[in-house]
């Protein structure tokens, strides 16, 4: 067995419903996770919610509801879209569970053990939006004046006892590892601010909390309860059995990568390696911060009103293309705009007029003028053995660029392939050739549905759904990579009599609507 691939997400904020960036995001670990199961490994796949903190009070609060009630209400909507979207995770955490209290509390006494934790009293700026402290010198001034962290959310004077962990301790073995591990922060930019930020001295943090009881209470330190990072950031060691479960912990643990927001890499690369090396736990292999997504080039917000609801884009326009959209358009690592006629124009121009196509037409004329029998051999011709060297590279360079994280790159080079298909099936006009050659239409035909398979095989990452149901048509059961590059099963299939049905389109072509066109 190849080795254990063990991805996460964020844990989402439950004080809202789930937006385009939390979908974003869990498309975008889904297809890396299905992509690691093509490749053989025993994959862990977590996502969840986070609900603890300030913020999740004040905005039960606001709603005048139970903190918790708000919290089962809103993680329902999380647990809903993931699988609205097909996201294939194996562990939906939550961090109201009373096993991750116990992990919480478990990591909190190995960081105590290690004389890590001490009790002082905080006093500073907080941003509940990012559920941050900030020190005055990152702070930047409002048009009112007010002060604003550096993501530009309002700060608020805070002073109260706290635990304090020693991050301050952790500055240089921190910095020694970055430079040993330079694949640890992904992409090159944010692992140069990260850089400069430790680089720039750590002032140690403060860890829990006393104005507020909503929160994983402190090992015997009545009032207090951690700081919301703290717990959250140990979902990702409680969701695979810490402390108690240790043979599931050790085959998953530490985390191959951590797929993240860019706006929580600090959290992710500097205060949880911190607590890690502290509690004497190995150090996840990667964290990526991915960029954000923009509507229309905008910032998307309350205030602004111009929240789109990922479910609703689901709905309107497939699973699969919004999937296939937000991968390809979005340069893995960077900000990313959307819009319905970009999600449009994609998922026609690549899905629905070529791969979809190009099936559409193949498989139904088989289905039609074979009686569904797979192609004979027939008269080949140099043209087809090109063909599928052509499709064979496109798929591979896909892979080698999906294996890096270069998501949209991938997805370029498969096109590739798709393409050569479209201009065989036109050059060699297989329809032409029924009665004119016969025998060399069964041999175009057949090199068709070999290039199809390996092409639906390799994009199903992205769009397991249609994907899944272009290849139940050729009755292809295993998908894994190795398969995809098995040339010996168009003969193994044809041999046991598999009959190709008429098919129904899979990519149905998308009409924009009047009300989507931009202003
Ligand atoms: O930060 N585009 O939760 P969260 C892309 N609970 N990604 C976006 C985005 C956008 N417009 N907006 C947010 C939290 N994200 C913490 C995480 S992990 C131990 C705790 C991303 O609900 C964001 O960067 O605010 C983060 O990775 C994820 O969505 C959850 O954000």
């Amino acid at each position: 067995m190849a080795k254990p691939f063990y991805i996460t997400t964020a844990i989402h904020y439950p004080n809202g419903r789930p937006h385009i960036g939390h979908a974003y995001e869990m498309i975008a670990a889904d297809a890396i996770a299905r992509f690691q199961r093509q490749a053989g490994r025993d994959v862990r796949f977590q996502t969840g919610t986070d609900e603890h903190g300030l913020k999740m009070v004040q905005t039960a609060r606001g709603r005048d509801m139970d903190v918790r009630a708000l919290a089962d209400e809103m993680s329902g909507y999380f647990h809903e879209i993931a699988d609205a979207l097909d996201i294939s995770y194996d562990r939906f955490i939550r961090t109201v569970e009373p096993e991750h209290y116990a992990a919480s509390q478990a990591i909190w006494k190995a960081m105590e053990e290690a004389g890590d934790l001490y009790l002082d009293r905080y006093e500073g700026w907080y941003s509940v939006r990012d559920e941050a402290f900030y020190e005055e010198k990152e702070l930047t001034e409002g048009d009112g004046g007010q002060k604003l962290s550096p993501q530009g959310t309002p700060v608020e004077w805070t002073s109260e006892e706290t635990w304090f962990f020693r991050l301050s301790k952790y500055q240089q073995p921190l910095l020694d590892f970055y430079r040993a591990n330079p694949d640890f922060i992904r992409p090159e930019s944010r692992r140069n601010e990260v850089l400069r930020f430790v680089e720039g001295g750590l002032a140690d943090l403060s860890v829990s909390r006393t104005s507020f009881d909503w929160g994983v209470p402190v090992p015997e330190s009545p009032g207090h309860v951690m700081y919301v990072w703290v717990d959250a950031l140990t979902n990702y060691i409680s969701g695979i059995g810490y402390p108690h479960d240790r043979a599931q912990f050790e085959k998953y643990w530490p985390a191959d990568l951590h797929l993240i927001g860019k706006d929580i890499v600090r959290f992710h690369t500097v205060y949880w390696p911190a607590f890690l090396m502290s509690a004497k736990l190995p150090l996840p292999a990667q964290v990526f911060g991915h960029g954000f997504v923009l509507n229309r080039g905008e910032k998307m917000s309350k205030s602004t009103g111009n929240i789109v609801d990922p479910k609703a884009l689901a709905e309107r326009y497939g699973v699969d293309a919004l999937r296939y959209f937000l991968l390809r358009d979005i340069s893995f690592g960077q900000d990313g705009s959307f819009s319905a006629e970009a999600i449009v124009t994609r998922a026609n121009a690549d899905l629905s007029n070529s791969f979809g196509n190009l099936a559409q037409r193949t498989l139904s004329f088989i289905a039609k003028n074979l009686g569904g029998e797979m192609p004979d051999a027939g008269r080949g011709d140099p043209a087809d053995q090109a063909l599928l060297d052509e499709v064979r590279a496109a798929c591979r360079a896909f892979r080698a660029a999906f294996e890096t994280l270069s998501l949209s790159q991938a997805l370029d080079s498969w096109m590739a392939g798709v393409f050569a298909c479209n201009q065989y099936i036109d050059a060699q006009a297989p329809w032409a050739l029924r009665k004119s050659d016969p025998d060399r239409m069964h041999a175009v035909l057949g090199t068709l549905v070999r290039a199809i398979r390996e092409l639906a095989i390799t994009i199903e990452p992205v769009v397991p759904g249609s994907a899944g149901k272009m290849l139940d048509q050729l009755g292809v059961t295993d998908r894994s990579h190795e398969a995809a590059e098995d040339d010996g099963w168009y003969e193994r299939q044809k041999a046991t009599g598999f009959k190709i049905a008429p098919p129904t389109p899979i990519f149905p072509r998308l009409v924009l609507e009047e009300a989507e066109e931009p202003a």
